[in-house]
């Protein structure tokens, strides 16, 4: 099974999230139901390995913390960009759960993560290029600002990719304390 370790976000939020995803030709938008912040792919694994990950992920302990999604951005450069994203104001707490999660995944055994943490949900993949439009797409949005919300749990999801696109599954979920 396909693995990662993720946010979910409130109904509501997503809902705020999915109002973005219109005027730009050629967007693949993320269903709002898919909308997520992922805090570390773990990819493909056996049945053996998913269950050490569960392991490593019980161990961990945080906090609940506040969250605010704000700003949308680009991954990929201005020739060849990739996807659309909502940023998160810096967050220490966010920081913090996923180096506690990466540290306690390399102790399970995975390889650790060469990419840096760049805490983001995705809004859309662009298989063409948007052209102009792109540039005035982000401007137009980049005073977005969600009201913050509560983080009081983390979630490890599985992901199936069926004709109709990735289907993201909860397989266990991480509660935070007080
Ligand atoms: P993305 O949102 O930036 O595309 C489930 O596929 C989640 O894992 C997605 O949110 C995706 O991030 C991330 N993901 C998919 N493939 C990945 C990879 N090879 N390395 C890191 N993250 C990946």
């Amino acid at each position: 099974m396909r693995l990662f370790v993720a946010l979910s976000l409130p109904q509501d939020l997503r809902n705020r999230l999915g109002g973005l995803a219109s005027g730009l030709p050629g967007a693949r938008w993320v269903d709002p139901d898919n909308l997520h912040l992922t805090l570390r792919f773990i990819g493909e694994v056996d049945g053996r390995e998913a269950e050490d990950v569960d392991a490593a992920l019980s161990g961990v302990q945080g906090k609940r913390f506040s969250l605010t999604l704000s700003g949308v951005g680009q991954f990929g450069d201005e020739r060849r960009p990739r996807a659309l994203w909502v940023g998160v104001e810096p967050n220490e707490a966010l920081e913090r759960l996923q180096a506690k999660i990466e540290t306690a995944l390399q102790r399970a055994g995975l390889a650790p993560e060469k990419r840096k943490f760049k805490p983001h949900v995705t809004l859309a993949r662009l298989k063409t290029h948007p052209g102009e439009r792109l540039h005035d797409y982000i401007v137009q949005r980049s005073l977005f600002r969600a009201e913050p919300f509560e983080v009081d749990a983390f979630t490890l999801y599985s992901s199936y990719l069926a004709n109709s696109g990735a289907i993201y599954s909860p397989e266990a979920v991480y509660p935070l304390g007080g």
